[in-house]
């Protein structure tokens, strides 16, 4: 079936995250060490604690790959816990002193247990590993049809300086990568990242926490993804669901975004344009000089880079608590400390990232189907050369 869904289940200290993608084609080709590298990367950037030294995170599948290619059935991931712990209570002590911004207190009511333990667990952002895994696999099937994922961070905390004013294109985002990786904080600007580690360690000395802004663009998607038929199958909804679901996201924009709010419509619309020389490959000849869009008209990817913008709060850890109460005693207290980030700021641009593809795949698989890699790609190649003769009229 073409219908791609995909879940997960686990929780922090249990023995590991599981996931289950379905709908993906037969001789998709699982690039390993893409997959486990994308696991490492969600693992690292500055700011983030002790957890991370105790995992090396890695893929094990147990279903729906054989001779390290899908074969159409479902595909289960495990990505394992070495931090395993969920029935030492010892280890996994009552948490009764809710965090402000965690899930503790809402779960807590929703369960009607005084206990947030439960409701920390899976709330974790250990869970982002298994969707991770699933958009990295997808990942591998988007990249045999061309299309390009990158993500990283923009920016973040109080100081102006920890935002880069990078332009990122077709041409450039490689390049950009790069610099991406080169940075500890996952900013391809040196001066933006220099300021924003600056600022992470500030948070440390402080006892406090940082967020910031992640972007994804995503290269070579094929016009038509999504549709304007139907408010669920909008790309940009379908989008904003997957990252607003990422742990700490409190807001997601496409394109110029929020800005768009405080412009002229003549400032905003990107104006077409028809340039019959590039016809070639995935361009159709379509000109957009600018893409204040993000890539995505009426719900639909319109031939232009499809970009995504996702803002993380602080983390609701702080190790110097914040005013709570006691939900046994009902008292005021400080919030509870546990183990947690100062910023998982790098790490949750990895999972935009991924989150985002799991999104442009699924769209696809509604557009193309077929049951495996070769029949996708030639409907893809077929669809294209039939939007590339749309201007002669049909
Ligand atoms: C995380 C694992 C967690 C936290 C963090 C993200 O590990 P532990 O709770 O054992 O230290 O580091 O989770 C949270 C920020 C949170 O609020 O739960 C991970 O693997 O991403």
């Amino acid at each position: 079936m073409a219908e791609l869904t995909y879940r997960t289940a686990g929780e922090s200290h249990g023995p590991g995250v599981v996931s289950l993608i379905e709908g993906l084609p037969r001789g998709v080709e699982i690039d390993d060490e893409f997959v486990d590298g994308e696991l490492r990367r969600r693992q690292s950037g500055y700011g983030r604690g002790v957890r991370q030294k105790i995992e090396s995170d890695a893929a094990t599948y147990l279903g729906g790959v054989r001779l390290g290619r899908t074969t159409g059935a479902p595909v289960a991931i495990l990505v394992p816990n070495k931090d395993s712990r969920i029935d030492d209570v010892k280890r996994t002590p009552p948490v009764d002193r809710p965090r402000p911004g965690h899930a503790d207190l809402a779960g807590s009511l929703k369960w009607l247990v005084p206990d947030c333990r439960e409701t920390l667990e899976r709330a974790s952002a250990r869970e982002t590993a298994g969707r991770t895994a699933m958009g990295a696999v997808t990942r591998c099937m988007l990249r045999m049809l061309g299309i390009e994922v990158f993500g990283f961070v923009r920016g973040g905390g109080p100081d102006p300086a920890a935002m880069g004013t990078f332009e990122v294109t077709p041409e450039n985002w490689r390049e950009l990568r790069d610099l991406r990786d080169a940075s500890e904080i996952a900013i391809p600007d040196e001066a933006a990242s220099a300021a924003m580690i600056e600022s992470i360690r500030e948070a440390k000395i402080d006892r406090n926490t940082v967020g910031g802004y992640v972007e994804v663009h995503v290269f070579g998607c094929p016009p038509g993804l999504g549709s304007c038929v139907q408010w669920s199958d909008r790309l940009d909804a379908r989008l904003a669901y997957a990252v607003m679901g990422i742990q700490a996201f409190k807001a997601v924009e496409m394109g110029l975004g929020v800005e768009t709010g405080r412009r002229f419509g003549s400032d905003v619309h990107d104006p077409i344009g028809f340039d019959p020389e590039r016809t070639g490959e995935r361009h159709l000849g379509f000109v957009r000089e600018r893409n204040n869009a993000g890539g995505v008209e009426g719900g639909m990817t319109d031939g232009m880079p499809v970009v995504v913008r996702g803002t993380m709060k602080p983390i609701a850890t702080l190790m110097r608590g914040l005013p709570s109460v006691n939900l046994v005693t009902r008292s005021p207290e400080k919030s509870q400390y546990e183990r947690s980030d100062i910023s998982a700021i790098a790490a949750a641009s990895v999972v935009a990232e991924n989150v985002v593809a799991l999104e442009i795949a699924r769209a696809l698989r509604q557009k193309f189907g077929g049951d495996s890699m070769d029949e996708v790609r030639a409907q893809l190649e077929t669809y294209l050369e039939m939007a590339r003769s749309l201007p002669e009229g049909d």
